[in-house]
């Protein structure tokens, strides 16, 4: 493996590029096999650059047919290109117009950067460095621009011709030829360039702004899929709306337009006016989305429109600060699912993904600060970290300054850097100067990798009322941090008397308290609570209110009050998790459970369950026990992936006969009546359904697989039928081969019901699993170079299949490795991130330990990497 030292990027090294590109024209033919990219930059020294200081232009893979400065072409000493750098060695010393002309094959694009086939549409993805693999150019994120742009195409092949911006003139171009032009006004990064040709269907609407102006919106996609755009259409209408009501942020365009297409290497990309979507977030219809597939879909419309304002209008002065757009929209588009739904399921269900996937990341080789120093390779920084992380960062800054603080500093951030490319530095300077606060240590959750650990002790002395919580916070080493200061932790808490009221207190002393918030400041703190009757139950970290992990003394007691009485939905979720958690990592260690430990545990959920007035998703959340992989991060080290299965189904079995009965009860009142509609009550229901059905079959409760399986047969809507061919496969029970043929052959070709059931075939625990994923992977015509199949099929068995991912033997091991050096050679963003399964090796028990280091040694060892995985690959071994 090539150590590649010399590539790394430091944030210390920023400066200003000694020329500016103000002003860009292109002229695209675009062709079957190739494409002609014609540009005009109108480019300026800076102030303070030299005469003569050598102005060098991005490129990747590129070719240079032309060159031409002012109308002149360039003599041959005047110049040096290469396919990843045009370098004028003398410009001008004034404004000058630099002519440049490549040649482009997208067909052969198999790393979808760029301009790229898919599925006959030619269309473009730039950030983060993909414009340099279109044409020439300061290819960073400080360069703003105009763009004008004219795409010429075949009228047959390409009649729906798009960019960004309005589109100002068409017609005629001769040859069966038509063009477009397409003028953004608003001066952008070039990662925000986009451009889509192809012969597509379209369904339009508008949107009237608060300030009475109307925007055409429409949707592009494959011919047919039209009706399956309905619901983004709804989507993006309720976030154009809820940015005006929430934030004050008007839409700026003419017009807004996305596109659907099927090759993809991410969600969605924010191109301004422009936005192109993997198709999997934007077609919907009953029969083949679930519920969480129309609130995702929900969820990225949102994400992508609202970065209009975060992201475009104001963007980002270099990738270290990705964070400031990727946290601070993630944060957004959480908040509109609150707003549109249920604001503690969402919490609950952001938290499962935090914990899931960003706090491993943060305990591993991989760790990084959400606003990283250096980098080898930009690509591996579209992490969990910068996306969820940054966007908790950003809750405990609404957090600690309460809604209306958050505001005034949001109304300032927009008002102060309208139309530029600035710094996390200047986001958190207008919080300070709006709040009249300071926020310097705050900021540290920018710039410190790992998650802090909060160790609570309480106690009560009944002679003097008095009740004191003792914090202390560490926080662990990380790649590269081996010292931490202490972080601002605001806890949200109530104390909970002993009839389930909130206790009350006479005094308070030694932290910052105020009403129902302690914001921690130092490495240990000791609040003391004088004139409170009885001792009360703490409710700590109400709502999830920082990202840590917080360490109590509270008693199974204590946890099961909790769950019946907090007036928090989410620390009453949370309760009933860790009572969960503390019985399953003990068993994984080999230490039983006592049999009234179960039995309060199962009393609990069936309560919960059966409760009144509680939300229908809530509870479904309640019985979903924390997953095989939850189990493994908390335990931490010695991990041995079979233990927990084994003890995960025991406990769920136990309960399951225990509470059969409200667990069928609430099977029975999941049923919905009338047509299908996604919306969170409807969708609850179906939620809870699933879950206790899951619970049941998982539970081998008698008659629960074939209610399963009659569930399946008469589903009428793909949330029920998936729902149940899940919880078969998850048991990979005697008819489950028969009902994934079933399921394979039922929706004939569509890929996205094929991606579900890749999915549904590489991640049950059986034995057979590695055997069935490698055959699927073999099928001659299995299609290879799609990411939405690469990542269904073999994502899905490297980080959702943790028992035979890491099979003692290592065959899964070998069989990932192998993978990521073959899709390397032709899609390394997708090769790379598959790699990242193998970022918590270390935590195994020694036998996996050594057989997951085998097969990256090996991998490192072919040689002929990608930088991408080079740098994953190297970072895992190091760590
Ligand atoms: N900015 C997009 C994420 C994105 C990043 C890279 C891409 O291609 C390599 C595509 C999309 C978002 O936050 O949705
Ligand atoms: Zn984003």
């Amino acid at each position: 493996m090539s150590s590649e030292t010399e590539q790394t990027v430091f944030l210390s090294d920023y400066s200003p590029s000694p020329y500016a590109i103000e002003k860009v024209e292109l002229e695209v033919e675009i062709a079957p096999e190739v494409a002609r990219v014609h540009a005009w930059l109108t480019i300026s020294p800076r102030e303070g650059t030299a005469p003569g200081t050598p102005l060098v232009l991005d490129g990747d893979e590129l070719m240079l047919d032309s060159i031409a400065l002012d109308g002149a072409p360039l003599v041959l000493s005047a110049y040096a290109s290469t396919p990843r750098a045009l370098t004028l060695i003398e410009p001008p010393a004034r404004r000058f117009v630099l002519e440049t002309s490549v040649k482009l094959a997208p067909e052969k694009n198999l790393r979808l950067m760029g301009l790229y086939r898919s599925n006959g549409t030619w269309c473009t993805q730039c950030e983060p460095e993909g414009f340099r693999r279109i044409t020439y150019f300061l290819d960073r994120p400080d360069n703003l621009a105009v763009y004008r742009v004219k795409m010429i195409a075949d009228a047959a092949l390409a009649p729906v011709l798009l960019a960004n911006g309005n589109l100002v003139e068409q017609g005629d171009a001769g040859n069966g030829r038509h063009f477009a032009v397409w003028d953004d006004p608003f001066p952008k990064p070039s990662y925000l360039f986009a451009m889509v040709a192809g012969d597509l269907g379209s369904i339009h609407d508008e949107f009237t702004t608060m300030n009475g102006r109307k925007v055409a919106l429409g949707i592009y996609c494959a011919h047919g899929k039209e009706d399956q755009c309905l619901y983004a259409m709804d989507s993006l209408k309720r976030a154009m709306a809820w940015d005006e009501r929430r934030f004050g942020r008007e839409y700026d365009l003419d017009v807004f337009n996305i596109v659907a297409v099927s090759d993809f290497n991410f969600g969605a990309m924010e191109n301004k006016g422009l936005n192109i979507f993997n198709d999997k977030l934007v077609f919907a219809k009953p029969e083949t989305a679930t519920d969480a597939d129309y609130a995702n879909i929900e969820r990225v419309i949102a994400h992508e429109y609202f970065h209009n304002w975060t992201g475009d209008r104001i963007t980002c002065r270099d990738w270290f600060q990705l964070c400031l757009k990727e946290g601070l929209t993630v944060f957004r588009d959480q908040e509109f699912s609150s707003d549109e739904r249920s604001r503690p399921v969402k919490r609950i269900e952001d938290v499962r993904v935090l914990r899931a996937a960003q706090f491993p990341e943060d305990a591993g080789p991989l760790a990084h600060p959400p606003r990283p120093d250096h980098y080898k390779e930009i690509n591996n920084f579209y992490t969990t970290t910068v996306y969820e992380k940054g966007a908790e960062v950003v809750r405990m800054l609404a957090t600690l300054l309460g809604e209306a603080g958050f505001r005034k500093g949001m109304d300032l951030y927009f008002e102060r850097h309208d139309g530029e490319a600035t710094t996390i530095e200047a986001f958190i300077k207008c919080f300070e100067d709006a709040n009249g606060r300071d926020l310097r240590q705050f900021q540290q959750w920018y710039l410190q990798a790992g998650t802090p650990r909060l160790a609570v002790t309480e106690n009560y002395d009944a002679g003097t009322k008095r009740y004191t919580l003792d914090f202390t916070q560490t926080n662990p080493p990380t790649p590269g941090q081996p010292e931490k200061q202490p972080m601002v932790i605001p806890v949200k808490f109530g104390l909970v008397g002993p009839n389930g009221a909130p206790a009350t207190w006479t005094g308070v002393s030694g932290g910052n308290v105020a009403d129902d918030l302690i914001v921690l400041d130092g490495a240990s703190a000791r609040i003391t609570f004088e004139g409170v009757a009885n001792r009360p139950v703490p409710s700590l970290l109400r709502g999830f209110s920082a990202p840590i992990n917080l360490e109590t003394n509270l008693s199974e007691a204590d946890q099961l009050f909790l769950a019946r009485h907090d007036s928090d939905p989410f620390n009453r979720w949370q309760a009933l998790q860790e009572i969960a958690t503390a019985l399953l990592t003990r068993a994984a260690r080999g230490m039983n459970w006592t049999g009234e430990s179960v039995a309060a545990l199962a009393a609990a959920l069936a309560e919960t369950v059966a409760a009144p007035g509680l939300d229908d998703a809530f509870k479904a959340n309640v019985l979903g026990l924390p997953t095989e992989a939850n189990i493994a991060r908390v335990l931490a080290s010695d991990v041995d992936p079979d233990a927990i299965h084994r003890v995960r189904v025991q406990l769920i079995e136990e309960i399951a006969r225990q509470i059969a009965g409200a667990l069928q009860a609430a099977y029975a009142a999941g049923s919905v009546d009338g047509a299908y509609s996604p919306d969170a009550a409807q969708a609850g229901k179906r939620a809870l359904r699933q879950a206790a059905l899951a619970f049941l079959v998982r539970g081998g409760v008698g008659g629960a697989a074939e209610i399963a399986a009659r569930q399946y047969q008469a589903a009428t809507n793909m949330s029920d039928r998936f729902g149940a061919l899940a919880a078969i496969a998850a048991n990979w029970t005697a008819d489950a081969p028969a009902l994934l043929a079933d399921f394979r052959t039922r929706y004939g070709e569509d890929p996205l019901v094929f991606d579900k059931w890749l999915a549904l075939s590489a991640s049950p625990a059986d034995d057979g699993a590695l055997e069935r994923v490698r055959a699927i992977l073999a099928a001659p015509d299995f299609p290879r170079n799609n990411p939405n199949r690469l990542r269904a099929l073999v994502g899905s068995f490297a980080s959702g299949n943790p028992v035979q991912f890491a099979r003692a033997d290592g065959a899964g091991f070998r069989f990932v490795a192998d993978f990521v050096a073959d899709v390397d050679k032709r899609n390394p963003q997708v090769a790379s991130r598959v790699l990242t399964a193998f970022r918590t090796f270390r935590t195994y028990e020694p036998v996996r330990r050594a057989a997951a280091e085998a097969a990256l040694k090996n991998l490192a060892d072919a040689g002929g990497l990608s930088r991408n995985v080079a740098d994953i690959l190297e970072r895992t071994l190091s760590g």
